[in-house]
């Protein structure tokens, strides 16, 4: 297997120590399992032992290996840096959770029908720019979209310029303009709620029988069939990664990555006349005023005020600190109520 095909590159080639020696051991990681992973590079396919300690191993991560294909018991030396890092936060966890890495393209991929959120696409947004990945947006089932019009103009409120394309994955119509993304060597993730069809672009692109779709497997086994994150080769020589569902992303934020996709609404802010203003009833408002023309949605500026809540809350340790220790007081003179009623 030629590295350069395998998504290999000047990145990591600059990061090696003595090439000729670990050049042979290179692999990009292609499936992760419980204590073992499966990797792909000169050496050909092989399984690689991680320890606990190995753990933040991901889809998508280069990595040197030791050992040798006659007793197939590779180990793992070093994880390459990562040209790109998607992850996401979980529910009661400090630390986030790596999903995938070296990604060049992220397709934020979402149904022209209900499904369709613009603050979820908001939210995957975030998501990329943490990682470091291009985002594009990739809208399926075109074929059930009742009224492309009114689709196209809440597209247009969303302010940045994203690449967007329009597809059926069963006709696959439409498919073809993302060829400019699916070069030999290229690397994308899939990553959108359960059911807007990954797993079918995924299986057109690759056109392999490993994954079936959900339809095909709810007979089978009445369950979701992406189990895993993989790594697959398309037609055209790219490296896709299917994600299984992830219902709303909760993607690491700083101050900083949500203002890069609230942009406008940052630069509005410049322009009230109270530089502390809420944007909600104070005169000389300029977001207030650029809702009422239409230029902004009361909806895009909700978004951004829950996501910089929702940043502060679970990133902002001194935000923690204040919150817990209102909550403390509150609980305190709860009890002191009790005391005195009963
Ligand atoms: N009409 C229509 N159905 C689609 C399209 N893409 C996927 N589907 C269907 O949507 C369902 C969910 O697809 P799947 O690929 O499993 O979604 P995933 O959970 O995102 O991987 C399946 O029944 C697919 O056949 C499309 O472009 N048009
Ligand atoms: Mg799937
Ligand atoms: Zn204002």
């Amino acid at each position: 297997m030629n590295l350069q095909d395998l998504g290999f590159r000047q990145f990591f080639l600059s990061q090696l120590e003595d090439f000729a020696k670990e050049f042979p051991n290179i692999a990009r990681i292609y499936r992760v399992d419980r204590g073992v992973a499966s990797g792909l590079g000169a050496m050909g396919s092989i399984s690689i032992k991680i320890t606990k300690e190995e753990h933040s191993l991901v889809v998508g991560d280069f990595c040197i290996v030791e050992g040798n294909a006659d007793d197939s018991h590779y180990n793992l030396k070093r994880i390459l840096d990562r040209s790109s890092y998607l992850r996401r936060m979980r529910p009661g966890q400090q630390k986030p959770q790596g999903i995938a890495a070296n990604i060049d393209n992220m397709f934020i991929v979402t149904a022209m029908n209900e499904e369709f959120k613009l603050s979820r696409v908001e939210r995957y947004l975030i998501a990329a720019k943490d990682s470091g990945a291009d985002p594009i947006l990739v809208l399926t089932k075109q074929d059930l979209c009742m009224d492309e019009a009114a689709f196209d103009q809440k597209l247009e409120s969303m302010s940045s310029a994203l690449p967007t394309f329009k597809i059926n994955s069963l006709t696959g119509e439409g498919i073809e303009n993302l060829q400019g993304y699916l070069g030999k060597g290229q690397t994308i993730a899939l990553i959108g709620s359960s059911g807007v069809g990954k797993s079918t672009l995924t299986n057109y692109l690759t056109d392999s029988r490993q994954q079936v779709t959900q339809e095909l497997s709810f007979f089978a086994k009445g369950k979701h069939t992406t189990t895993a994150r993989e790594l697959f080769a398309t037609h055209t020589g790219a490296l896709i990664i299917d994600t299984p569902g992830m219902k709303e992303i909760a993607p690491v934020m700083t101050e900083s990555t949500i203002s890069d996709i609230f942009d406008e609404i940052e630069s509005l802010a410049t322009q009230c006349r109270f530089s502390n203003c809420s944007h909600e009833t104070e005169p000389g408002c300029a977001i207030q005023k650029a809702i009422k023309s239409g230029q902004l949605t009361e909806r895009r500026l909700k978004n951004f005020q829950k996501l910089q809540r929702e940043q502060r809350r679970t990133h902002d340790k001194g935000y923690q600190a204040a919150e817990k220790k209102r909550w403390k007081s509150i609980t305190k003179s709860m009890r002191k109520f009790k005391r005195e009623q009963s």
